[in-house]
Order: C-alpha cells, then sequence, then structure tokens
C-alpha cells in the first residue's frame, strides 16, 4: 500500500490508508487506546478499538516517541470532538492493524509531549535530537528553511547572482581579534569572518552578487544574540549611487523574503503566536540623531558616539512607537567604528553606513564601499593596517571598479527577532558557543 500524508487523511473519508510516523502522546481511555500521530505533513488521532486489539497488539508496546506504521479506516469525528489546533482534527483512523518501525532503547531524556517545552537552554540544546522532535521546535526550522528559499528567490528577481566564497583565508577579512586562526598543512589560515572581500569582486565583475553561506567570528561573548558560527546572507552590488541604493534593494528584498513566507509560514508563526513585521517604508535615522533622540526619550547617554544593545532595544521602540516599523536603518557611523573598506561621507568623519535593526536587535550592516584605489590603500594605512598584507583584495580595485555596496545579514537573528526567541541559539540546530562544540 502507498504511503498517505497526514495532511492528505482529511479527503480520504471512509477509505483505508497507510500511514507512518510518531507518536507524540498516548492516552488510555478504559479499553481504548488513542495515539496522537504526526508526520512531516501534520497530525493525526489514531484510535485502537478493542476489537481490533488482535491485529494492532503492537501497541502493548507503543510509547511516545515510539515510530509506527499503520493501516487504518479514515472516519469523520463527530462536530463537538473536533478540536482546533495541529491535529487534523476532523477525522480519526480507526487502527486496523499497527506495526512498530522504531522504538528508543531507553526512556526519552526529556518530555516532548507537551504543547510547551518545559526545559532550560541547555537541556534543549544538549538533547537536540529529540527536542527537535517537538512541534514548537520544528517550526524554528521549518521557518528558517522557508528565509534561507525566500532571500535566495528574492535576490534572483533582483538579477543578483548567487556565489559561494571560500572560508578558509589567508588573513582576517574584517581584521580585528575575532578571527579563528587555523592550522593550514605547514601554514596559517583563518576562517572566513565574512565574504566581504569576495562578495565585493564579485560585485565588480557580476554587478550583482550574493551568497548565503557561513561566517565564524571568535568573539568570546555570551549574549543571547551571539554564535561563533552563523549563516550570513550577503548581498553586494554595483553601479549605485549611493548608500540609499543599497539601502533601498535590502529593504526591498527583505520585504519579499518575508512576503514569500506565506500561509506556510503563517502556520509556524502561529504556534509562536507571532506575527509577521508589517510593511511599513523602514525610517532611515542618522546614528548621531538617533543618540540626541535615546537622551531626549530615554534620559540615556552615550559614550564613543556608538549605540550598545541597550539603546538598540530602545531605538526600536521609539520606531515602533513613531512610526509603526520593526525595522529601522541608522545610518552614518563615525569612521573610527567602521572597517576600512567603508566610503567615507563628504566630512571624512562619518561613513556611508548602516545597521538595520529588527525589534531591538541589529540584524544588518552595509554600506557604500571605497571602490577607488588609492582612496583604499590611505584607509587601510589610516587604521594602522598594512597594504600589502591586502594585495589580493588591492588587485580587485587596480584595475578599475565601480561604485558598489552592500550588506551582511544574520539569518539566526532573523528568525530569532521574529519567533520572539531567547536565544539565538535556538535558532541553530547545532549553535556554536564559546562552550559549546557538541552535539
Ligand atoms: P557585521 O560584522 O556587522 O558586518 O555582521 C553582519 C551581520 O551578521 C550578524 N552577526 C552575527 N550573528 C550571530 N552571531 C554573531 N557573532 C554575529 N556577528 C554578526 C548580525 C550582523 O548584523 N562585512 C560586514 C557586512 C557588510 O558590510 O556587508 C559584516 O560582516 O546580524
Amino acid at each position: 500500500m502507498q504511503r498517505v500524508l497526514i495532511r492528505d487523511v482529511p479527503s480520504q473519508i471512509g477509505k483505508e490508508v497507510f500511514l507512518q510516523g510518531w507518536v507524540s502522546v498516548r492516552r488510555d481511555h478504559g479499553k481504548l487506546v488513542f495515539l496522537d500521530v504526526r508526520d512531516r505533513s501534520g497530525s493525526v488521532q489514531v484510535v485502537i478499538l478493542p476489537n481490533h486489539l488482535e491485529s494492532c497488539v503492537a501497541v502493548q508496546d507503543v510509547r511516545n516517541e515510539t515510530i509506527i506504521s499503520l493501516i487504518g479506516k479514515v472516519n469523520e469525528r463527530p462536530v463537538n470532538a473536533k478540536k482546533e489546533g495541529e491535529l487534523t482534527g476532523g477525522v480519526e483512523i480507526e487502527a486496523l492493524e499497527l506495526k512498530i518501525l522504531a522504538k528508543g532503547n531507553e526512556e526519552l531524556p526529556i518530555d516532548v509531549s507537551p504543547v510547551e517545552l518545559d526545559v532550560n537552554l541547555d537541556t534543549l540544546l544538549n538533547n537536540r535530537t529529540v527536542s527537535l522532535r517537538h512541534r514548537k521546535v520544528q517550526a524554528i526550522f521549518k521557518l528558517y528553511s522557508l528565509l534561507l528559499a525566500g532571500y535566495d528567490q528574492a535576490c534572483r528577481n533582483e538579477e543578483f547572482l548567487e556565489i559561494k566564497t571560500p572560508k578558509i583565508l589567508s588573513s582576517a577579512t574584517e581584521g580585528g581579534a575575532n578571527f579563528f586562526k587555523i592550522k593550514y598543512f605547514d601554514r596559517e589560515a583563518y576562517l572566513a569572518q565574512s565574504p566581504q572581500f569576495y562578495k565585493q569582486a564579485g560585485a565588480t565583475t557580476f554587478e550583482r552578487v550574493f551568497e548565503i553561506g557561513s561566517v565564524f567570528r571568535a568573539e568570546p561573548h555570551f549574549t543571547s544574540r551571539h554564535v561563533n558560527e552563523y549563516v550570513g546572507l550577503d548581498g553586494e552590488m554595483a553601479f549605485i549611487d549611493g548608500v540609499e541604493d543599497v539601502m533601498a534593494m535590502l529593504e526591498k528584498i527583505l520585504f519579499a523574503t518575508f512576503a514569500s513566507f506565506g500561509e506556510a509560514g503563517q502556520k509556524e508563526l502561529d504556534c509562536y503566536l507571532e506575527h509577521f513585521p508589517p510593511q511599513v517604508a523602514i525610517p532611515r535615522i542618522r546614528l548621531s540623531d538617533a543618540l540626541q533622540i535615546l537622551e531626549k526619550e530615554y534620559g540615556k547617554k552615550v559614550e564613543n558616539e556608538d549605540i550598545d544593545g541597550e539603546g538598540e532595544r530602545m531605538m526600536s521602540e521609539y520606531v515602533f512607537k513613531t512610526y509603526g516599523s520593526d525595522f529601522v536603518f541608522l545610518t552614518h557611523y563615525p569612521a573610527a567604528l567602521r572597517p576600512f573598506y567603508s566610503m567615507p561621507s563628504a566630512d571624512g568623519k562619518y561613513t556611508e553606513t548602516f545597521d538595520l535593526l529588527f525589534r531591538g536587535v541589529e540584524i544588518a550592516s552595509g554600506g557604500q564601499r571605497i571602490h577607488e584605489y588609492q582612496m583604499l590603500i590611505d584607509s587601510i594605512r589610516h587604521k594602522g593596517l598594512d597594504p600589502v598584507q591586502f594585495q589580493d583584495y588591492l588587485n580587485v580595485f587596480r584595475y578599475g571598479a565601480p561604485a558598489h555596496g552592500g550588506w551582511g545579514l544574520g539569518s539566526e537573528r532573523i528568525i530569532q527577532k521574529l519567533l520572539g526567541l531567547g536565544s539565538i541559539k535556538e535558532a541553530l540546530l547545532y549553535p556554536r558557543d564559546v562552550k559549546r562544540l557538541t552535539p
């Protein structure tokens, strides 16, 4: 018999179907046994009646999370028994035959049957293959998959070419101290802190490129928004008039990405009682103005002309109150705070750069880049770096490059804020942090 997916069961009333899946919950009511069975497409209630116990004798050994197959008759449920929610409520399966395909050797380390999974972050991650069986945990990764597909398609629709760039590099792209040094045969190498140089090289040849790729950061942070390996959604585009072109493109791609989630995404968001961000024009606010707003509205004084995590939260709150937007572009960061490749503003003190905040957290950085060879060399020197170390990168500009700019989005932070997750680590299957290298 051909397997039927649970989402298709309601169209089979009166017929026999063959199902395979996991038992989410087993309930015994006198002589009746009820099983909530799920597969990748949904869940349905199965009942084992006393007169079928002989052909379903295996049910005796069925526990929560046992993996089974069954043949059953699809019955319409009485209206008053129809349940709302994830269970395919309108129908019930009367099991005729039941087999155990696999069952655990041991008790489950965590109970994944309640609607809310009541475990702390470490337990959730230490028992990842089990916690991933939970409906709400699965929702995170179903949304994540939609995010990757949506971003990919949105970039293609704008004629960005997908590229993949090396993650083992001879020098640290973004400078600073947050790089992982690795042994590369008889030399030292670095894990890529971003695809920055290669995507710029891409934009200066293909005009528009994007990459979905791993990023490694040796940041010794213990925060809810940092991990040491994440997936960046990068974009880079040439022939721009200025940084506004980059922000406008990022805004368009972001909103197109969210729009692509459709009903499938809404179903996952519903598990978290969350909503998509309203597609309101994203305000652009100069960082210096934002800092004044923080002082005036929240009495927050700032040092070094920079904004911290608390300031970002306050700014998001202010922007939502004032403009009804879940996003805000903070623009024109001081040159001292940005990498050497950032295009300086006319005054030389600020840069043509931005950060994009979403519900209180920075989800993207970007800006216009320096595309003139000598200016770039000067900027590298100005940061106290040695242009000799950047020869390959400089070659991109040696023979002429169009004005260009781009962005780097943190994919997991988007999902974290979309679902209101306490930690970014919940949005990674197997997160890496200072302490965690397993599972
Ligand atoms: P930046 O370093 O700001 O910019 O990174 C871009 C975006 O990546 C995400 N991100 C992180 N996510 C999780 N854990 C981390 N440790 C982490 N660090 C960064 C954030 C951030 O906004 N080359 C530039 C981008 C550009 O200008 O195109 C860059 O990498 O969401």
